[in-house]
């Protein structure tokens, strides 16, 4: 291994404390970092390479965090680390058993608009408590990819390794989804915004996030950026924080309330992405049941579906009863010849004869022999749909256009009916 680290792809590999960046660092780097069961093992970065399809990588094992946002000193180092070290790639290790808490850090990161992937590890534990993630959706909802891991039996990790240089080669691309904040933040922020846009050049952060930090008034994270920055930057924009404290007078706002919105904006974030991504036991059934829902409702879809599952099920029932007809009006004509030569042969009178076998015998036997076949093919097939809960998108699909005739979407599915009856 060449020792030009210029020539390393380096990682840095952050999360909360204890979801297992050390066994993954391990398992990346075949290195023997400290792991174990509780919070806290790693208290300085430890550094190790790797190399995979003929490129090298640096990875370093930040320190556990839950937040970029907090003024612990303890979490000073991993905050320092990820905001302002030079990495070419994040890989975000998440709990999968605590993916809401752990949002929180994802999206504070995701807001550096850097390279980042998710490693959602843990997976087996995950498995064990059913609960169960769809990592597709939760990639979409964060626009970065995703990847599942259980680090203690390695599984997983060649494909963090491909995915990690999919990301580096922009092979897979990172989609920045900007956090939906209120108009109070957003204003705070456009004020800083523009002053970091007129008075400073060539800034290698990005800019919508520093202007969030800045309103955040963390005196520890603005020592940290000053000394990255090499200069004072709260001197700087000094107009500009002017502005935004009489912004805040103006609007009874003060640093602490922008901070709160800002946290709980994120914290209602993590916990939306959560239930639309995660599941415990059966409910992905729901889920699953209300994107057929949006299909089977659309505009677009619904009524071509309707119109070919019911074309579907008369084509059944008119065709498909043809054969049982016949095959029952020839086993009841039978036994009509049959009762008419024993009336003939006891000599019952004509009149008698006419009015069971030829009348009622002979009205029964057609109307078994038309009707029964279709009915017996068509009621059950209806009810599977009722089922299947499909009828009333019927009628909702229809209320609509029967509104316009006075009636109801309902009203379709006794038509539905009447038509086979008929
Ligand atoms: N079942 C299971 N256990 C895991 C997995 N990954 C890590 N562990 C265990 O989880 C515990 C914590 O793992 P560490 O690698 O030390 O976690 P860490 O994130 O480095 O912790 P800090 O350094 O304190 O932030 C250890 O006992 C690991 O063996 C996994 O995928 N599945
Ligand atoms: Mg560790």
């Amino acid at each position: 291994m060449s020792n030009n680290l210029d020539d390393y792809i380096s990682i840095a590999l952050a999360g909360n404390p204890n979801v297992g960046k050390s066994t993954i660092f391990n398992s990346l780097t075949g290195l023997k970092q400290h792991t174990g069961n509780w919070t806290g093992k790693t208290i300085s970065s430890a550094v190790g390479y790797y190399n995979h399809n003929g490129k090298k990588y640096k990875i370093v094992d930040v320190p556990g965090t839950y937040s970029l946002l907090s003024n612990s000193k303890d979490e000073e180092v991993a905050r320092d680390y990820i905001c302002f070290e030079d990495n070419d790639i994040i890989v975000v290790v998440v709990d999968a058993t605590a993916i809401e808490r752990n949002l929180n850090l994802v999206l504070q990161i995701l807001e550096l608009n850097k390279k980042v992937i998710i490693c959602v590890n843990l997976i087996d534990e995950a498995e064990k408590k059913k609960i169960i993630i769809d990592l597709d959706e939760l990639s979409l909802y964060l626009g970065v990819p995703v990847v599942a891991t259980n680090a203690r039996n390695k599984y997983g990790i060649k494909d963090l390794k491909d995915t990690i240089e999919s990301v580096i080669t922009n092979e897979r691309k990172i989609f920045h989804i900007k956090h939906n904040y209120d108009s109070d933040i957003l204003k705070a922020v456009s004020i800083i915004e523009s002053g970091i846009k007129n008075k400073i050049n060539n800034i290698n952060i990005d800019i919508h996030w520093l202007a969030l930090r800045l309103i955040d008034k963390n005196s520890s994270f603005n020592n940290s950026l000053n000394n990255y920055l090499g200069y004072d930057i709260i001197k700087l924009l000094d107009k500009e924080l002017s502005e935004l404290e009489e912004f805040l007078k103006d609007n009874n706002l003060t640093y602490e309330s922008m901070r709160d919105k800002i946290v709980t904006s994120i914290v209602s974030r993590s916990e939306e992405i959560y239930n639309s991504c995660v599941c415990l036991g059966d409910c992905c059934y729901d889920r699953k049941d209300r994107k057929i829902d949006k299909i089977l409702t659309s505009k677009r879809f619904g009524i071509p579906i309707m119109l070919l599952f019911l074309g579907l099920i008369f084509w059944i029932t008119i065709f498909g009863a043809n054969f049982p007809s016949e095959l029952l009006s020839k086993g009841l004509f039978f036994i009509e010849d049959k009762l008419s030569e024993l009336f003939i042969n006891i000599g019952i009178n004509d009149i008698v004869k006419g009015i069971f076998i030829d009348g009622i015998y002979r009205t029964v036997a057609w109307i078994v022999s038309v009707m029964l076949p279709p009915m017996a093919i068509f009621f059950p097939l209806f009810t599977l749909l009722e089922d299947l809960g499909y009828l009333p998108r019927i009628a909702f699909n229809l209320d609509t256009l029967f509104k316009k005739s006075g009636t109801h979407g309902k009203q379709s599915l006794s038509m539905c009916m009447g038509y086979i009856i008929l």
